[in-house]
């Protein structure tokens, strides 16, 4: 069986397990903590980041973009990326737009300060960080909500690794308290439901509250 190396709140790891959930793949979820790197996770993961997934003869593999099109390709059904060149150059567009913008800009800021830093490790959130992540939400959220204008999903009118990645960040900010006003940004929050409630996403995100719950106490 899979194993994906990883843990609870991580939007690397929420994407890479709604790929598997979507393909039905089954996978055992191995907790590791980004912020202890033990030799032996360096070795799966040399950047010392999460997710990592070893296959079923060991052989590992990191970033969840890389990991996304790994799974992908083994399990091509259903398809998370369209047949079209450009289309699919779209999906991995807006996977860097998720991974590489939304990510430090706006997750790495506002999340880590007020779950992470807040809650997991009791520290003052510092407020100035918060700030300045806050006030990056409106050119993304404007951005993804021109973006989706009429259509369902991000790209191809069908429900894609872009929908997943750009979803996951969202989860993160919503867990501290961002979330997308439908009176600013109609078709955002009609997409950010119709995603969050996939059954392949609603039991992750219900996971992650748990987990909130209990650190939060
Ligand atoms: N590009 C990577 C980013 C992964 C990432 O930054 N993961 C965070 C946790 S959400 C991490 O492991 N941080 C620890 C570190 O950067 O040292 C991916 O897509 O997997």
């Amino acid at each position: 069986m899979l194993k994906l190396h990883g843990a609870l709140l991580s939007p690397f790891v929420r994407k890479v397990r709604v790929v598997l959930a979507e393909k039905q793949v089954p996978y055992e979820l191995v907790p590791a903590n980004p912020f202890e790197k033990p030799p032996a996770f360096l070795t799966l993961s040399p950047l010392g980041r999460i997710p990592a997934l070893e296959d079923e003869g060991g052989r590992s593999l990191a970033d969840s973009s890389v990991i996304a099109e790994y799974v992908e390709e083994r399990f091509p059904e259903p398809p998370l990326f369209p047949r079209d060149p450009y289309e699919r150059a779209r999906t991995r567009w807006f996977d860097e737009y998720a991974d590489g913008g939304m990510g430090p800009s706006l997750t790495g800021k506002v999340f880590f300060q007020r779950v992470i830093s807040a809650k997991l490790m009791k520290n003052a959130p510092d407020e100035r960080i918060v700030a300045g992540g806050l006030a990056e939400v409106p050119t993304y959220f404007a951005y993804l909500e021109r973006e989706l204008g009429n259509e369902e999903f991000l790209v191809a009118g069908r429900f894609t690794l872009a929908d997943i990645s750009v979803m996951s960040q969202l989860v993160n900010l919503a867990h501290a308290e961002v979330t997308v006003d439908a009176t600013v940004y109609p078709a955002l929050a009609r997409w950010y439901a119709r995603v969050t409630e996939r059954p392949t996403v609603a039991p992750l995100i219900a996971q992650d509250r748990g987990f909130l719950a209990k650190i939060s106490g």
